[in-house]
């Protein structure tokens, strides 16, 4: 989820806040769990034992690297590798390395909000792949896409890793995959992660750990509603709630008040009522079949032309053209 940590975006956080706190039902969005702690949170949550899907992805990456960096190019046909919100890379690294090793001439394009991220990230791949050239890209996922759209330039491939797209709801996906294939050439390709539909149970488990991290990373929002926003949120009369629903394959997050309260936040000059047990939705992680998949492609006028999984089929890669 494309994170939202500039001073300028305060304003947009307030409102959304504002309209989120008057709904009924109540709800704020996922993308404000990230700031500097909601990223610390979000690569514990990477390395939980019940948060399988990181290392899915990553298994998948190390099995078939050699016939996905085949599916992208020839080493004759020079590209751009873009990557949406690259994030610290670790598992692009394993793709990077085979492209090099196979000779291929490509440049990698990370692009994420956070230019600390980014300058992290090319410190981190000069170190351990410096004949890799890395050109990144500071901004919103929108702005970015709006500039490949308007460069002609060599073949693009675009990387959206760690199933990012199953935060947004059925419309948004839909809509962000419309711009994918409005930015793409007849040759270009997209390459994207998406969690699977699998044993509700394992899905439940790896958004509801024991050890209270994604509970603390939910309730992050709530932090930043209190220091950015001036708000008086008691984090402790809050529970993170996960629920599933294995009809939908959607996965949502919640936080369900304990009590009945009265929440102040300054910046708004208003307060909010919550009843006992009113909840607050925070999250959905969508997770998706192929004929969700297919359908979801050919609504944004895109088409699947390969596919890649893990022994199990918990997790798929596939990659799509226009
Ligand atoms: C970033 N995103 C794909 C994660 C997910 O699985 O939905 C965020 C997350 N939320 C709770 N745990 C992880």
């Amino acid at each position: 989820m494309e994170k939202t940590t500039t001073p300028k975006t305060n304003m947009v956080f307030a409102r959304e806040v504002k309209e989120g706190l008057s709904a009924f039902p109540k709800h704020l969005s996922s993308k404000y769990f990230y700031d500097e702690i909601g990223d610390k949170l979000f690569q514990q949550i990477m390395a939980l034992p019940e948060y399988y899907l990181t290392r899915a992805e990553y298994t998948i990456f190390e099995q078939h690297k050699s016939e996905i960096t085949a599916s992208f190019s020839t080493p004759n046909v020079p590209f751009n590798l873009y990557e949406l919100g690259a994030g610290d890379g670790t598992k692009t690294k394993l793709l990077l390395k085979e492209l090099l090793k196979q000779k291929y001439q490509f440049e990698y394009r990370p692009i994420d909000i956070s230019a600390n991220a980014l300058a992290q990230l090319s410190t981190s791949l000069t170190n351990e792949l410096p004949n890799v050239s890395v050109r990144p890209i500071q901004g919103t996922y929108f702005d970015s896409l709006k500039e490949m759209g308007q460069t002609q330039e060599k073949k693009k491939v675009i990387l959206f890793l760690g199933s990012n797209i199953g935060n947004l709801n059925h419309k948004l996906a839909v809509e962000f995959l419309m711009n994918i294939a409005h930015i793409l050439n007849k040759d270009d390709l997209f390459f994207m992660g998406m969690d699977q539909k699998k044993h509700p149970r394992t899905i439940l488990n790896a958004y509801s750990d024991p050890s209270g991290i994604t509970a603390a990373f939910n309730k992050n929002v709530l932090t930043r509603i209190n220091n950015e926003l001036g708000g008086n949120f008691n984090l402790d009369n809050f529970i993170h709630w996960e629920s599933y629903n294995p009809e939908t394959g959607t996965a949502k997050s919640y936080l369900v008040s304990k009590i009945a309260q009265e929440v102040t936040i300054d910046i708004l000059e208003q307060s909010f009522e919550f009843d006992a047990w009113e909840t607050i939705h925070t999250e959905i992680s969508q997770k998706y079949d192929d004929a969700m998949v297919y359908q979801m492609a050919e609504d944004a006028g895109l088409r699947v032309v390969n596919q890649f999984k893990d022994a199990n089929s918990t997790f798929k890669n596939y990659l799509f053209t226009i």
